[in-house]
């Protein structure tokens, strides 16, 4: 049978159609794609510390070349000066000073946040995301008498995570091994685990009966239990073979978080990369000793600059880094002499951690929590550098409106047109904390409530900002927070600490 030609040509131009229209549905399909989320936190991270942010004695191209490629914050926040509290908030999107045990908190803590409490791994496991946490934890673990041979629950897998490979607390606490999804990497039954913050085991060499043990001297505090030559806070005892390599402890984490995303590469993921350094005890790989000039403080931060190239080197080698949302922060600024004699403060040169800051970790003043903040997602946004206000509180809502979730809490604010650098309007207001005390910022001004108190935390040498005097501040003319404008502008003073107590109060 003859085929008349007009419906061999209609027949072609159907198929035209149809092919152009599924290339069409799958472009759409691949941009409309859910981006994978990754939170590179560091612990103790100074505002001063990394290049893009005005250090010269150190270099950090990896973490620089991230801001780079997004959107670097120069007013970014963590909620907290220390870190349970900052973490908290992060994870929650609820002001730490809400909750009254959100301090730092011993490595036998039982969970700080509750098991229906939302938080941002919850809400993206809703909209279909695989969650995990690589790090640092320190929000407590189990419910209060933790038996540490047994399954550890709750743990960050009761939370929103269907993958976590932690460390419980610090570094500088016992227990000091990895816990991964609830179970001590590398425990053998025949020696149990077993930790405690008020006594210690009969038998167990402290850095105060055993000196001859320690090779890095503490300071103040960190004398109890020995492990690797490093005193501890806190006592162990057993559990040899799980007892993690300290110098090891950043490739350790990386292989984890380059293995997680590689797993996870064909589904959108969320990893939460919690970094250990430059938090104490401060200790390089032999790869980056000596490397900084600056002690094992100016080494680690090498170290962590190398790790998070890694990292990125990983997503971009898996056709990931285009359709990675990345934000790059720390959970509270820094610190010098946080417990160990580490040459911290003699080798430190012409370095400023906080750099034109006022105070550091523990602090009030902003030091404590103005931290490096950066939003990287190449795909999506593009290179600038916002001075609006935002604060890590306010990724959960942020990342919900992204994913099409309803999820907020009355203190996380919408910021996603911000973190995309649509806008470069920020919060109006944020409520700071510091060893449950709080101080507010509105606009360019900072204000400090009275507060009793050591001015100067002195074992740490940094200010802290108690005052029996009000302070008030315009940190667009001083960023150093030198000039207490409490008594020459008692209006704005007034009209700010109305607005803090209100939301105080709320
Ligand atoms: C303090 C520790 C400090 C550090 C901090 C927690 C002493 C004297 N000091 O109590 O070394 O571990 O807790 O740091 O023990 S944070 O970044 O996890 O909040
Ligand atoms: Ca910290």
């Amino acid at each position: 049978m003859k085929i008349p030609n007009y419906s061999v040509a209609a027949f072609a131009i159907m198929m035209l159609f149809l092919i152009v229209g599924k290339v069409n549905a799958q472009n759409e399909k691949s941009k409309n794609k859910l981006p994978n989320i990754v939170f590179i936190y560091a612990d103790d991270l100074g505002y001063g510390d990394l290049g893009v942010y005005g250090a010269t004695e150190i270099k950090t191209p990896n973490m620089d070349k991230l801001a780079n490629s997004g959107i670097r914050f120069t007013n970014g926040y963590a909620t907290s000066a220390t870190c349970t509290p900052s973490r908290y908030g992060l994870l929650t999107g609820v002001y730490p000073w809400r909750e009254k045990d959100a301090k730092i908190l011993p490595g036998t803590a039982p969970l700080l946040i509750k098991t229906n409490q939302m938080t941002i791994p919850k809400m993206l496991k809703e909209k279909g995301y695989q969650t995990g946490i690589v790090g640092k934890w320190h929000l407590g673990l189990g419910e209060g008498n933790l038996d540490w041979n047994k399954e550890i629950s709750p743990s960050p897998n009761q939370v929103g995570f269907d993958y976590s490979h932690i460390m419980a607390a610090t570094q500088d606490r016992v227990p000091t091994v990895y816990i991964e999804n609830g179970f001590v990497v590398g425990l053998d039954p025949k020696d149990p685990i077993e930790v405690n913050y008020d006594k210690n085991f009969e038998g167990i060499p402290t850095a105060i009966t055993n000196p001859e043990l320690v090779k890095m001297k503490w300071h103040h505090g960190h004398n109890n239990s020995v492990v690797n030559g490093i005193p501890r806070i806190g006592f162990m005892k057993g559990g040899k073979s799980a007892i993690w390599s300290d110098v090891d402890m950043s490739d350790h984490f990386l292989t984890k978080a380059q293995d997680y995303v590689i797993k996870h590469k064909n589904e959108p993921f969320f990893l939460y990369y919690a970094i250990q350094q430059p938090h104490v005890p401060r200790t390089p790989n032999p790869r980056f000793e000596g490397k900084s000039g600056m002690g094992p403080r100016g080494d680690v931060i090498l170290e962590a600059d190398w790790t998070i190239g890694e990292f990125i080197k990983t997503l971009e080698k898996e056709g990931l880094l285009e359709n990675t949302l990345i934000v790059l922060s720390s959970d509270n600024g820094p610190v010098l002499n946080d417990g160990y004699y580490d040459d911290a403060v003699t080798k430190l040169g012409k370095h400023k951690p906080a750099g034109p800051l006022r105070g550091g970790k523990y602090s009030l003043f902003d030091a404590g929590t103005r931290v490096p903040f950066v939003v990287s997602w190449p795909g999506k946004i593009k290179p600038a550098v916002s001075d609006a206000l935002v604060c890590q509180i306010d990724l959960l809502s942020s990342l919900a409106s992204l994913v099409g979730s309803n999820v907020t809490t009355p203190d996380s604010e919408n910021l996603m047109p911000v973190f995309t650098g649509k806008t470069s309007i920020g919060r109006k207001e944020l409520v700071l904390e510091a060893s449950s005390k709080t101080a507010f910022r509105q606009g360019d001004w900072a204000m400090i409530p009275p507060y009793k108190g050591v001015p100067v935390y002195g074992d740490v040498n940094i200010e802290v900002g108690n005052n029996k005097e009000y302070q008030l501040y315009n940190l667009k003319e001083d960023i150093g927070q030198k000039q207490n404008l409490a008594k020459s502008n008692p209006e704005k003073l007034k009209e700010m600490m109305a607005c803090f107590e209100k939301i105080r109060g709320k």
